[in-house]
């Protein structure tokens, strides 16, 4: 086992952070760190927090912690907000935010970088989520802001996933309602406080019955004022049945098995990637292929074939 690994199952937080880390920048045995973690996992229950910027999903989650600390877990929080790779300002606001929490050694919060993985942001959250659950956290907070396919992938690894709406967005459930919405199990209409509730209810419910959108589950719409934690026990609890849900009902296994198959193609395809990367083809050789490429003078195809030649002849 790495030593690594040994430490942060011993609730070593500072092995935590450099196992984290070493996993997120696949740095020299991060494979072993994954390796020894995984048949540790399965214990954290993961929740993932999505929506349009400004929803209120950082200060939901923020309350939340609070909550299932009262309740004596201990809670990681996985902020991924690929608006901050840009300005840097929101994972900064979320830090201030959740300043109060910092010093409790029950939370751990972490920012993913966006940029430069291999495999994808999704396959590093989901190696992130392997090392906080083999960590022991009982409750995994992701955050991500609901746009494009990499948030709907990321949003996946989670076993409950809350879609926060807020008043006033009438047009942007028709625009979500293809991506994020048919994988929420939980719906929140947080800005309670604000005008206009009952018409977001309304369209949400409208969605909620059309023919053939439940299938053994129903999303609960939980209405919340996350500033001034209204809300929050009933969002716990939206979350707390929809596990049961999961454990009781076969849909659960069917998620699982969807998962882990996805997982397992996205780690054959950066761990082929990084190999291919890695031995065959550096910076300068791509860059001549790309060259030949545009002028025709090569096809992808052929010079994908010659790299997978190497591989076989190795
Ligand atoms: N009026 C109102 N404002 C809220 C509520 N929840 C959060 N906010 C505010 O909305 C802003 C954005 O919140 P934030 O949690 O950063 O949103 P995020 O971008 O979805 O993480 C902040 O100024 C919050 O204080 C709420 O229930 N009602
Ligand atoms: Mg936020």
């Amino acid at each position: 086992m790495h030593d690594l690994s040994q430490r942060l199952m011993s609730g070593d937080i500072r092995s935590l952070a450099r196992a984290l880390s070493l996993v997120e920048d696949r740095r020299e045995g991060y494979v072993e760190v994954l390796k020894d973690c995984y048949r540790r996992t399965g214990k954290a229950r993961v929740v993932g927090i999505t929506g349009p910027p400004g929803a209120g999903k950082s200060t939901l989650v923020d309350k939340l912690i609070a909550t299932y600390r009262a309740q004596g877990l201990r809670v990681a929080v996985v902020a991924v907000d690929p608006s901050s790779a840009f300005s840097g300002g929101a994972i900064l606001g979320d830090r201030i935010r959740m300043q109060d929490r910092a010093t409790d050694p029950g939370v751990y919060i972490r920012s993913m970088a966006t940029r430069g993985h291999m495999g994808g942001l999704a396959v590093a959250t989901g190696d992130i989520l392997t090392v906080l659950d083999a960590a022991g956290f009982d409750v995994i907070l992701v955050e991500t802001v609901g746009v494009g396919q990499d948030e709907v992938d990321i949003i996946r690894e989670a076993d409950t996933v809350v879609v926060v709406l807020v008043p006033g967005l009438g047009d942007d459930i028709q625009a979500i309602k293809a991506g994020i919405m048919e994988i929420a199990d939980v719906f929140v209409i947080n800005k309670a406080d604000r005008e206009g509730v009952d018409r977001v209810e309304r369209e949400l419910h409208a969605l909620l019955t059309l023919p053939g959108a439940a299938q053994g589950w129903t999303p609960p719409v939980v209405k919340t004022v996350a500033s001034r934690q209204q809300g929050i026990s009933d969002l716990v609890e939206a979350a707390e049945r929809h596990r049961v849900h999961l454990a009781t009902d076969g849909g659960g296994q069917d998620r699982l098995r969807l998962k882990y198959s996805q997982k397992f193609r996205d780690i054959l395809s950066e761990r082929f990637l990084m190999e291919i990367f890695a031995r065959h083809l550096t910076p300068e050789r791509e860059e001549l292929l790309l060259q030949a490429f545009l002028k025709r003078e090569e096809d992808p195809y052929t010079a994908a074939e010659a790299m997978l030649g190497r591989l076989r002849w190795k």
